[in-house]
């Protein structure tokens, strides 16, 4: 295996759904059929916050989410757990500034697709050093699905990092909607990564529909 082709990456970012048990109002696994449905172009298995799963029960929904994206050929992204990640072997994995540092994670799972959550020039620039794949920049707009979420940056960060020289493939995230969604790819991100957008929606596939559009256009 080589690293992850930056084309086909910048594609696969394009329409990122981020979901794990606690931000469905229905199984996990329909929601997930649904959004595929839609249109999402990319999954990552996110299982945090109030009544997260954890141990054997986080596995199986773990390993039951992949098998849908396997079918519909939707990479799987792990997010924090590098072990299940590696487990799984699933397609990637996503960390925060607060994970292991990315170069030890980007050891362990060799060319596997590897995400980094980053804020500043400094943390953007030592996470491309380490062997980043992609950037999440973020939250672009106010959320209530991260209860840690740091201040919101607007689109305007987006537009710095592309005005510092990042070439990176970056996704915007954070209380991005149908209606937002244009400004976030106009500020320079490659695509765009949503939890409630799509998860909480009363038509999952319309909404992943709408979202794809507006990335599209
Ligand atoms: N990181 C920054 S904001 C956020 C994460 C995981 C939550 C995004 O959720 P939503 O529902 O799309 O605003
Ligand atoms: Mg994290």
């Amino acid at each position: 295996m080589s690293r992850i082709n930056t084309h086909r990456l910048r594609e696969m970012l394009k329409l990122y759904f981020i979901m794990g048990s606690p931000n469905c109002y229905k199984e996990p696994a329909e929601v997930l059929k649904e959004a595929i449905a839609g249109g999402i172009t990319l999954f990552q298995f996110r299982e945090k916050g109030n009544h997260a799963l954890t141990g054997v029960e986080k596995v199986t929904l773990a390993k039951e989410l992949q098998t849908i994206c396997k079918k519909h050929d939707i990479p799987f992204i792990v997010n924090d757990d590098i072990d299940l990640a590696i487990s799984l072997d699933a397609d990637g994995v996503h960390i925060g500034q607060e994970d292991e540092p990315v170069a030890k994670v980007r050891s362990r799972i060799g060319d596997k697709i590897l995400g980094v959550s980053v804020h500043t020039m400094e943390e953007a620039m030592s996470a491309l050093e380490a062997g980043a794949d992609y950037f999440g920049v973020g939250p672009i707009f106010p959320t209530k699905t991260k209860e840690d979420a740091k201040p919101v940056q607007g689109v305007q960060h987006i537009q710095h990092f592309r005005e510092k020289g990042i070439t990176i493939p970056i996704v915007g995230i954070g209380g991005i909607t149908v209606e937002n969604a244009m400004n976030v790819k106009e500020a320079g991100a490659d695509g765009v990564s949503v939890i409630t957008a799509i998860s909480k929606a009363s038509d999952i596939i319309k909404a992943a529909q709408s979202l794809r559009q507006q990335i599209e256009y």
